[in-house]
């Protein structure tokens, strides 16, 4: 058979890199990047060149499996396995309600254009509020404090075309991701390079010299967890030498002389010292970024997980705002979203508008809804708890809870503990082994998608929508197709924003995606008539001028903001002496972190990418290492007050001493343990969901983990 090429773009990671695929049989055996395609320009990464193995390996589950009573997955016709999965699941919504009926999305379920709108719209027929997706053990911190500080209705400055750019534990040249306001997560190192090259001043706070930091102006190697400190601080000195935009907060903002008072403890030498780092440096910092007319300050994952993460986005709210970094009138939005409808963007303030306490509330920790979903750190809790409400039976859309969940053995009990447990996914994963069903996934190549998550995280309007480049195994499921399957068997139809999906005729996804972007500022036939990735020009809108009728104020004071920053301006700090956690001493603390060749736990299968590691290494500085005699690839144990992990050591200099940078998601089922060498280990052994969490996430303290490290001989869980 004849070699075809394709356009498409890769669903590996959610940087969606257009790509062209070199298919023969059936099967795809070359990945490049587009040249061509004027968003990407041919960028790929190690990981997304891996499609034709990914496509390939033996280890990919290609038919349905069924655990039988004996612990064997046996193969089981998915039609046959779907019959039995919806009488389950209508039978226990008959005897218990439908809360007990739980979906979690993971990543993968974010990798498919209609999964997580699908899973939702079932949710809300069948009334069940459990729905759960990572992002409520991601970032959530963010969009909460936005949503009690108010947004700008025209938008914040973009990193393109911005003076500086202060990036807060993120490091985008490996995760091909920041929020909005970092580089475009494509061809990261490109985009960055370019800005600087224009005359872009990049600021990067974190505890490891990072990829990123490597090409930065200034990097502030910080201790873990003082965020906070070093943003409070930053402010100050903003206030002190009068670099704030004083028109731009007499018009907009409120409480600004209360803020002031509560960050005058952050004095640089104070705020220095606590943050491990010079005081010159931080000065720098503020001046840096109080003097330059545009640009934006954006965190990540490493503040997200680490306490008071609500504090640290809340200040990073203040410092862009204080600065006026908005889109005044009359500019132009760079991207307001192809597959978003139009609405209007005006130069005022979007008042303040809670996005948690209201809603369902969990039975757990007195948690809610937050961000019109269920707290994934209950999850686990929710499913243990017995009571009206207790969750029975759990759908895991490409997710791998097991390793990804806070507190592993927790999660294992949970898992077991449920009368069904659905995994969709494209390895016998580490939660995948707990599940009454395996569904074998249509695999990214095998399907339609549109560039729907990243439509607003481009710097212009661009879409691309893809056909299925390869036929689809007839045994396989889409991930939003499980619920259209349930709602078949049940007759129950789903809403979606362009109207209802008809239960009695499978739809096609394009039928689907059509009906999820109903007002799209360009109709997805036109997106879909391309056949490759495209800037739609005319997507042009601009800031109109504001209401002052309607318009809110931003609120540098909201919720108990006050009462956090007090309470860090009075508490005992980490100064690279014992760390004391729940009454004992702890010597180093466990930052999380992301590595090139896997996304969390996929890729990790791969032969290709195992050459580049087959473990998550526990990167320590040499200085540590040698006063633990200790040398690289040596085991170790690692203790935190709440569990114990082994791991091997590797010497990176680059990390703060004091500090372990360790990436999550590795491991399997800790009684599968002891080849921590060829697997890795869960880094949320050491992560209690208990004891300390956010107040209104529940997410625990995930990064800057107190721990205490000695040599072993012999790996355990
Ligand atoms: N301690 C600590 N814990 C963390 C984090 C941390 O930094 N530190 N990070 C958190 C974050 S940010 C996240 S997002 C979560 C991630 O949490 P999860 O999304 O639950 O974890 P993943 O490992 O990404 O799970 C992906 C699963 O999808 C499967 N899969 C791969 N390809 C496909 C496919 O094409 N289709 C389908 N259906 N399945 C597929 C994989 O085999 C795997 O089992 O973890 C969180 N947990
Ligand atoms: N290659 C690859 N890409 C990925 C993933 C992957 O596993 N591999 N995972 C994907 C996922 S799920 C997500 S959510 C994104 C995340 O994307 P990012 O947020 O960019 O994630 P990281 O690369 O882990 O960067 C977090 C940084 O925070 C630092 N850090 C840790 N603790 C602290 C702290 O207390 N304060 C400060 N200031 N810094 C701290 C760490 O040293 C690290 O450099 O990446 C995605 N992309
Ligand atoms: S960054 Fe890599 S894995 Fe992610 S979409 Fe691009 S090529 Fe695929
Ligand atoms: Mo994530």
């Amino acid at each position: 058979m004849s070699i075809t090429t394709h356009k498409t773009f890769c669903r590996f990671c959610h940087a969606y890199c257009a790509i062209e695929v070199d298919v023969e049989n059936d099967q795809p055996i070359a990945v490049r990047g587009d040249t061509s395609d004027p968003m990407y320009g041919g960028y790929t990464c190690i990981k997304g060149r891996q499609l034709p193995e990914q496509f390939a390996t033996p280890k990919r589950i290609r038919e349905t499996l069924k655990q039988t009573p004996d612990g064997e997955f046996r193969p089981i016709a998915t039609e046959q396995a779907m019959d039995e999965i919806s009488e389950k699941i209508n039978q226990l919504i008959k005897d218990y309600g439908p809360r007990s009926v739980a979906t979690y999305v993971g990543s993968y379920g974010y990798q498919n254009s209609a999964a997580l709108h699908v899973a939702k719209a079932w949710h809300q027929s069948v009334g069940s509020p459990s729905y759960y997706t990572s992002v409520t053990i991601d970032q959530p911190h963010r969009k909460i404090a936005q949503s009690q500080f108010g947004t700008w209705g025209g938008g914040t400055h973009a990193f393109t075309g911005a003076d500086v750019c202060m990036m807060i534990g993120n490091n985008p040249v490996v995760s091909q991701y920041t929020p909005f306001g970092g580089p475009p997560p494509f061809s990261p190192y490109a985009r960055i390079r370019d800005e600087m090259k224009r005359g872009m001043k990049l600021i990067v706070v974190d505890p490891r010299r990072t990829e990123v930091a490597n090409r930065a102006s200034l990097h502030l190697q910080v201790n873990p967890a003082e965020d906070p400190t070093f943003l409070s601080a930053v402010i100050r000195w903003i206030l002190v030498e009068n670099l704030h935009d004083k028109a731009f907060c007499e018009a907009h903002v409120d409480d600004l002389a209360g803020l002031q008072k509560l960050v005058e403890p952050f004095t640089p030498s104070y705020a220095a010292a606590r943050c491990g780092i010079e005081e010159a440096d931080l000065i720098e910092a503020a001046r840096l970024f109080g003097t330059a007319k545009t640009g934006v300050t954006v965190s990540g994952t490493g503040p997200n997980m680490s306490p008071r993460a609500i504090l640290t986005e809340h200040l990073i709210c203040c410092l862009n705002t204080l600065c006026g970094r908005v889109n005044k009138v009359g500019a132009r939005v760079p991207n307001p979203g192809v597959l978003q409808p139009n609405r209007p963007r005006t130069a005022d303030v979007i008042p303040a508008n809670p996005a948690y306490g209201k809603g369902p509330r969990s039975r757990i920790r007195g948690l809610g809804e937050i961000i019109g979903e269920m707290p994934t750190a209950t999850l686990n809790d929710e499913i243990l708890t017995p009571g009206e409400g207790q969750i029975k039976a759990l759908i895991c859309l490409g997710g791998n809870p097991v390793v990804a969940f806070p507190d592993q053995d927790k999660t294992v009990r949970a898992m077991k503990h449920l009368e069904l447990l659905v995994c969709v996914d494209l390895y016998q994963s580490a939660t995948a082994k707990l599940a009454d069903y395996v569904v074998a996934p249509t695999l990214s190549l095998e399907r339609d998608d549109v560039t729907m998550l990243t439509d607003t995280w481009y710097d212009q309007p661009y879409s691309h929508y893809t056909k299925a480049i390869l036929p689809r195994n007839p045994e396989s499921r889409e991930e939003w197709e499980i619920y259209w399957e349930l709602s078949h068997r049940s007759g129950m139809p789903l809403s979606l924003p362009g109207g209802e999906l008809d239960p009695s005729r499978r739809p096609s996804k394009f039928e689907v995606l059509q009906l999820l972007t109903p007002n799209a500022q360009i109709p997805l036939t036109e997106i879909a008539a391309v056949g490759h990735g495209k800037i739609f020009e005319s997507v042009e809108v601009r800031v109109a001028p504001g209401d002052s009728e309607i318009s809110g104020r931003f609120q540098l004071l909201p919720a108990d903001i006050p009462q956090q920053l007090a309470e860090v301006a009075s508490e005992d700090y980490w100064q690279s002496k014992d760390i004391l956690d729940n009454g004992k001493t702890y010597s180093h603390l466990l930052i999380s972190r992301r590595l090139k060749h896997v996304f969390n736990s996929s890729g990790q299968q791969l032969e290709s990418l195992r050459k580049k590691g087959t473990t998550n290494p526990a990167y320590m500085h040499s200085e540590d290492l040698a006063a633990l005699g200790l040398t690289s690839g040596d085991l170790i144990e690692i203790a935190s007050a709440a569990g114990t992990l082994s791991g091997v050591v590797e010497a990176a200099d680059d990390i703060k001493p004091g500090v372990i940078s360790m990436a999550h998601a590795w491991g399997d089922l800790p009684d599968n343990g002891g080849e921590v060498r060829s697997k890795g280990a869960s880094t949320n052994r050491l992560v209690d969901d208990d004891r300390t969490y956010n107040k209104i996430t529940g997410m625990p303290r995930m990064s800057a983990i107190p721990v205490n490290v000695r040599a072993i001989q012999e790996a355990v869980a």
